[in-house]
Protein backbone atom coordinates (compact mmCIF):
# COMPACT_ATOMS: atom_id res chain seq x y z
CA UNK A 1 0.00 0.00 0.00
CA UNK A 2 1.33 3.25 -0.83
CA UNK A 3 1.83 6.09 1.34
CA UNK A 4 0.02 8.21 0.60
CA UNK A 5 -3.37 5.84 0.42
CA UNK A 6 -6.45 7.25 1.81
CA UNK A 7 -7.74 3.21 3.04
CA UNK A 8 -9.01 3.15 6.19
CA UNK A 9 -6.71 0.35 7.02
CA UNK A 10 -5.31 1.12 10.50
CA UNK A 11 -1.64 1.00 11.38
CA UNK A 12 -0.51 -1.87 14.01
CA UNK A 13 -2.18 -1.22 17.57
CA UNK A 14 -0.54 -1.75 20.58
CA UNK A 15 -3.52 -3.08 22.11
CA UNK A 16 -6.05 -5.68 20.52
CA UNK A 17 -9.65 -4.10 20.99
CA UNK A 18 -12.51 -5.93 23.05
CA UNK A 19 -16.07 -5.57 24.21
CA UNK A 20 -16.13 -6.58 28.14
CA UNK A 21 -19.68 -7.34 28.32
CA UNK A 22 -21.31 -7.47 32.12
CA UNK A 23 -24.31 -8.41 32.27
CA UNK A 24 -26.78 -9.12 35.69
CA UNK A 25 -29.43 -7.83 37.52
CA UNK A 26 -29.25 -4.22 39.24
CA UNK A 27 -27.25 -4.86 42.29
CA UNK A 28 -25.19 -7.12 41.08
CA UNK A 29 -21.97 -5.34 41.37
CA UNK A 30 -21.68 -4.89 37.45
CA UNK A 31 -20.74 -1.29 37.98
CA UNK A 32 -18.16 -1.91 41.26
CA UNK A 33 -16.38 -4.68 39.08
CA UNK A 34 -16.17 -2.77 36.28
CA UNK A 35 -15.27 0.21 37.60
CA UNK A 36 -12.11 -1.75 39.31
CA UNK A 37 -11.33 -3.47 35.67
CA UNK A 38 -11.00 0.05 34.52
CA UNK A 39 -8.65 1.28 37.00
CA UNK A 40 -6.61 -1.97 36.47
CA UNK A 41 -6.69 -1.46 32.76
CA UNK A 42 -5.90 2.13 33.19
CA UNK A 43 -2.83 1.57 35.45
CA UNK A 44 -1.29 -0.39 32.85
CA UNK A 45 -1.70 2.33 30.15
CA UNK A 46 -4.78 0.47 28.52
CA UNK A 47 -6.60 2.61 26.14
CA UNK A 48 -9.91 1.60 27.58
CA UNK A 49 -13.89 2.97 28.28
CA UNK A 50 -16.42 2.34 30.89
CA UNK A 51 -19.70 2.34 28.88
CA UNK A 52 -22.22 2.32 31.96
CA UNK A 53 -26.32 1.48 31.66
CA UNK A 54 -26.94 4.75 34.47
CA UNK A 55 -24.85 7.05 32.22
CA UNK A 56 -26.17 6.26 29.13
CA UNK A 57 -29.45 6.26 30.01
CA UNK A 58 -28.63 9.98 31.52
CA UNK A 59 -27.85 11.12 27.86
CA UNK A 60 -28.05 9.31 24.51
CA UNK A 61 -30.96 7.11 26.11
CA UNK A 62 -32.78 9.66 28.01
CA UNK A 63 -35.64 8.87 26.03
CA UNK A 64 -35.75 4.96 26.83
CA UNK A 65 -37.73 3.61 29.54
CA UNK A 66 -37.85 0.06 31.15
CA UNK A 67 -40.16 -1.88 29.13
CA UNK A 68 -38.97 -4.58 26.80
CA UNK A 69 -39.28 -2.73 23.92
CA UNK A 70 -37.28 -0.03 25.34
CA UNK A 71 -34.28 -2.12 26.80
CA UNK A 72 -34.11 -4.07 23.83
CA UNK A 73 -33.65 -0.72 21.91
CA UNK A 74 -31.17 0.61 25.00
CA UNK A 75 -29.21 -2.36 24.35
CA UNK A 76 -28.67 -2.07 20.53
CA UNK A 77 -27.61 1.60 20.78
CA UNK A 78 -25.43 0.58 23.56
CA UNK A 79 -23.56 -2.30 21.47
CA UNK A 80 -23.51 -0.15 18.47
CA UNK A 81 -21.38 2.39 20.65
CA UNK A 82 -19.48 0.03 21.74
CA UNK A 83 -18.70 -1.36 18.12
CA UNK A 84 -17.84 1.88 16.85
CA UNK A 85 -15.18 2.38 20.40
CA UNK A 86 -13.79 -0.86 19.12
CA UNK A 87 -13.69 0.41 15.46
CA UNK A 88 -10.92 3.31 17.55
CA UNK A 89 -9.25 0.79 18.72
CA UNK A 90 -9.97 0.90 22.43
CA UNK A 91 -11.08 -1.80 25.12
CA UNK A 92 -14.43 -1.30 26.17
CA UNK A 93 -16.43 -2.42 29.08
CA UNK A 94 -19.68 -2.28 29.33
CA UNK A 95 -22.14 -2.62 32.20
CA UNK A 96 -26.03 -2.84 31.62
CA UNK A 97 -28.56 -5.15 32.95
CA UNK A 98 -28.90 -6.25 29.81
CA UNK A 99 -31.86 -8.79 30.61
CA UNK A 100 -32.40 -10.38 27.20
CA UNK A 101 -30.34 -12.93 25.56
CA UNK A 102 -31.02 -12.26 22.19
CA UNK A 103 -29.68 -8.86 22.72
CA UNK A 104 -26.59 -9.70 24.28
CA UNK A 105 -26.30 -11.62 20.91
CA UNK A 106 -26.36 -9.32 18.87
CA UNK A 107 -23.97 -7.65 21.22
CA UNK A 108 -21.38 -10.14 20.48
CA UNK A 109 -22.30 -10.72 16.56
CA UNK A 110 -21.71 -6.96 16.10
CA UNK A 111 -17.60 -7.28 17.49
CA UNK A 112 -17.50 -10.63 16.96
CA UNK A 113 -16.83 -13.73 19.31
CA UNK A 114 -13.05 -13.01 19.52
CA UNK A 115 -13.43 -9.99 20.75
CA UNK A 116 -16.35 -10.06 23.04
CA UNK A 117 -16.29 -11.37 26.54
CA UNK A 118 -19.30 -12.01 28.35
CA UNK A 119 -19.08 -11.76 32.08
CA UNK A 120 -22.31 -12.63 34.03
CA UNK A 121 -22.67 -11.29 37.84
CA UNK A 122 -24.66 -14.08 39.14
CA UNK A 123 -25.82 -12.68 42.36
CA UNK A 124 -29.20 -13.96 43.58
CA UNK A 125 -31.82 -11.53 43.85
CA UNK A 126 -32.50 -11.72 47.50
CA UNK A 127 -28.58 -10.05 48.11
CA UNK A 128 -29.39 -7.73 44.96
CA UNK A 129 -32.26 -6.93 47.01
CA UNK A 130 -30.94 -6.55 50.36
CA UNK A 131 -28.29 -4.63 49.09
CA UNK A 132 -30.69 -2.24 47.22
CA UNK A 133 -28.28 0.82 47.39
CA UNK A 134 -30.76 2.72 45.13
CA UNK A 135 -33.17 1.92 47.22
CA UNK A 136 -35.15 0.70 44.21
CA UNK A 137 -36.32 -2.47 45.04
CA UNK A 138 -38.33 -0.74 48.15
CA UNK A 139 -39.85 1.18 45.67
CA UNK A 140 -40.57 -1.92 43.08
CA UNK A 141 -42.03 -3.88 45.89
CA UNK A 142 -44.36 -0.69 46.88
CA UNK A 143 -45.56 -0.47 43.19
CA UNK A 144 -43.83 2.65 42.73
CA UNK A 145 -41.48 1.83 39.78
CA UNK A 146 -42.96 -0.74 37.34
CA UNK A 147 -40.69 -3.05 35.41
CA UNK A 148 -38.30 -3.65 37.60
CA UNK A 149 -35.82 -6.97 36.84
CA UNK A 150 -36.40 -9.83 38.63
CA UNK A 151 -39.52 -8.03 40.49
CA UNK A 152 -41.72 -7.90 37.29
CA UNK A 153 -39.73 -7.85 34.57
CA UNK A 154 -37.77 -10.78 33.55
CA UNK A 155 -33.47 -11.69 33.38
CA UNK A 156 -32.57 -14.09 30.97
CA UNK A 157 -29.35 -16.20 32.63
CA UNK A 158 -26.75 -15.97 30.54
CA UNK A 159 -25.94 -19.85 28.98
CA UNK A 160 -22.16 -20.16 28.06
CA UNK A 161 -20.99 -17.01 29.52
CA UNK A 162 -17.11 -16.42 29.11
CA UNK A 163 -16.74 -15.21 32.71
CA UNK A 164 -19.37 -16.13 35.84
CA UNK A 165 -18.96 -13.92 38.99
CA UNK A 166 -20.99 -15.71 42.05
CA UNK A 167 -21.45 -13.13 44.64
CA UNK A 168 -19.40 -14.07 47.95
CA UNK A 169 -17.64 -16.45 46.74
CA UNK A 170 -14.77 -13.82 45.62
CA UNK A 171 -13.76 -10.40 46.61
CA UNK A 172 -14.64 -7.64 44.00
CA UNK A 173 -10.94 -6.56 43.39
CA UNK A 174 -10.78 -10.87 42.86
CA UNK A 175 -13.34 -10.71 40.67
CA UNK A 176 -11.47 -8.00 38.77
CA UNK A 177 -8.39 -9.53 38.75
CA UNK A 178 -9.82 -12.86 37.13
CA UNK A 179 -11.57 -10.26 34.42
CA UNK A 180 -8.45 -8.44 34.07
CA UNK A 181 -6.61 -11.79 33.19
CA UNK A 182 -8.93 -12.81 30.14
CA UNK A 183 -8.65 -9.44 28.70
CA UNK A 184 -4.67 -10.08 28.67
CA UNK A 185 -4.70 -13.38 26.72
CA UNK A 186 -7.25 -12.01 24.44
CA UNK A 187 -4.45 -9.17 24.23
CA UNK A 188 -1.73 -12.04 23.57
CA UNK A 189 0.04 -11.57 26.37
S1 LIG B 1 -31.18 -2.38 30.74
O1 LIG B 1 -32.12 -3.39 31.24
O2 LIG B 1 -31.76 -1.55 29.70
O3 LIG B 1 -29.91 -3.00 30.34
P1 LIG B 1 -29.63 -0.47 32.22
O4 LIG B 1 -28.45 -1.26 32.64
O5 LIG B 1 -29.47 0.47 31.06
O6 LIG B 1 -30.88 -1.46 32.01
O7 LIG B 1 -30.11 0.44 33.45
C1 LIG B 1 -30.37 -0.14 34.67
C2 LIG B 1 -30.32 0.88 35.79
O8 LIG B 1 -31.46 1.72 35.70
C3 LIG B 1 -30.41 0.19 37.14
O9 LIG B 1 -29.12 0.00 37.69
C4 LIG B 1 -31.22 1.14 37.97
O10 LIG B 1 -30.36 2.07 38.59
C5 LIG B 1 -32.04 1.92 36.98
N1 LIG B 1 -33.47 1.54 36.91
C6 LIG B 1 -34.51 2.39 37.02
N2 LIG B 1 -35.68 1.78 36.81
C7 LIG B 1 -35.39 0.47 36.57
C8 LIG B 1 -36.19 -0.67 36.30
N3 LIG B 1 -37.52 -0.60 36.21
N4 LIG B 1 -35.58 -1.85 36.09
C9 LIG B 1 -34.23 -1.92 36.18
N5 LIG B 1 -33.42 -0.89 36.44
C10 LIG B 1 -33.99 0.33 36.63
Amino acid sequence: MSENSISPTFPQRAQYPCLIWFTGISGAGKSTVASLVMKKLLGMEKHAYLLDGDVLRAGLCKDLGYDDESRVENIRRAAEVAALMLDAGLIVVAAFISPFRSDRAIARSLVGNDSFIEVFMDTPLEIAEQRDPKGLYKKARRGEIKHFTGIDSPYEVPENPEIRLEAGKLSAEEMADLVVKSILMIQGQ
